[in-house]
């Protein structure tokens, strides 16, 4: 008998164990500082948390009745020594049991959707502030662009907002359907080719918000990544006059540039104050002022730079930005060309 209940007990334990264990420790080894969906620092965030551990009330409600359920039976009817192989009582319909496990589940549903859609729906209508920011985001494959039309700034994958004002982002696609999502922010809203989506967000705290395309776009969709800088208004300011300033023109690296505009990086970079103005790869006019290289892919280190210039596959296979055959003498000219664009 003991052997009967321990093999029962074991494979239960083990996938109790296993339903808590794994999403836990995926949560736990997945969550990078700025990421966390339950800590909120800007408003529709805030809300959508709530939602979110109210569902989650629900559910684990639920999973305790019916795990609890599930193992008073295994544990009381479990088989034992004395049984005589008999088949129990058989017992055909119950119209008051029927009816409560048909309609209680369709109650929470409808509880749970409601709750759901009215949220959506505040958050797609909350009134527009008088003042507020308008950031225009087109997803690419892998990369996001970032446009300030009222400050005629372009930038890529790294977004400067003030706090405490709302941002109100427009969403676009050039290629296929992406999906913008900063968990601390805001829910995710998909970029649509030929359509246009809206979204905001009202920050409350300073600091650095990271986020990712939430959508499959392709061989890089995990290294299409995301950061938002929530600055003082002081500081947001200085950055959008810095970013307003054409290209710097240093002499020291006119060499470097002159590699840049006879090769095909002019085509699909643009740097503003120059030639180059392609639109096919992100605008590097102020490259040295960010952080990350290839939507998060790496640091911005001169010779991480170098590194990416030379084989940009190497860190990002399937990149739409192909290796330039440039030679070492033409690779560090251009570095050093990239490196003095603050
Ligand atoms: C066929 C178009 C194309 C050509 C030619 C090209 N690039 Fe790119 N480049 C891209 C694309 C697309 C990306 C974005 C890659 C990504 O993150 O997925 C990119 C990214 C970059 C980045 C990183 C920018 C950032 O903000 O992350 C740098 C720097 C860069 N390219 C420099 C160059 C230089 C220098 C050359 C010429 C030697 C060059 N590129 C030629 C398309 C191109
Ligand atoms: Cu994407």
């Amino acid at each position: 008998m003991f052997t009967g209940i321990s093999k029962v007990l074991r494979r239960l334990l083990f996938t109790a164990g296993m339903t808590i264990a794994l999403p836990v420790s995926a949560w736990a080894a997945g969550v990078q500082p700025g990421t966390n969906m339950f800590a909120p620092a800007s408003k529709p965030a805030r809300e959508i948390e709530s939602l979110a551990i109210f569902i989650l009330a629900i559910t684990g409600g639920i999973f305790v009745v019916v795990g609890g359920a599930l193992l008073y039976a295994v544990i009381k009817y479990r088989r034992r020594k004395n049984d005589d192989g008999s088949e129990p009582t058989q017992i055909f319909g119950s119209l008051q049991i029927e009816m409560a496990w048909t309609i209680i589940p369709i109650m929470i549903v409808v509880v749970m959707f409601l709750t759901s859609a009215r949220l959506i729906f505040a958050i797609q209508d909350a009134p527009k502030p008088k003042e507020s920011l308008a950031i225009t985001v087109v997803g690419h494959q892998f990369w996001w662009e970032v446009r300030y039309p009222k400050y005629g700034v372009v930038t890529a994958n790294e977004i400067h907002v003030p706090v405490d004002e709302a941002t109100y982002f427009k969403l676009l696609s050039a290629d296929v359907v992406h999906s913008f999502w900063i968990p601390e922010l805001a829910g995710k809203t998909d970029c649509i080719p030929n359509h246009v989506n809206t979204t905001w967000i009202l920050p409350t705290r300073v600091g650095l918000y990271k986020g990712q395309c939430s959508q499959f776009c392709g061989t890089e969709h995990a290294m299409m990544l995301l950061r938002v800088y929530v600055q003082t208004p002081a500081q947001f300011k200085a950055w959008i006059k810095n970013q307003q300033k054409p290209a710097v023109e240093d002499p020291a690296v006119a060499a470097g540039r002159e590699v840049f505009m006879h090769n095909a990086c002019m085509d699909c970079h643009t740097i503003r104050g120059t030639v180059a103005t392609g639109r096919f790869g992100p605008d590097l006019t102020h490259l040295a002022s960010r952080d990350t290289l290839g939507s998060g892919s790496l640091s911005n280190t001169p010779a991480n730079l170098r590194a990416w210039i030379k084989d940009p596959d190497h860190f990002k296979p399937g990149v739409l930005m192909p290796a330039m055959q440039l030679n070492n003498k033409q690779l560090d000219e251009v570095t050093a060309y990239l490196c003095s664009l603050r």
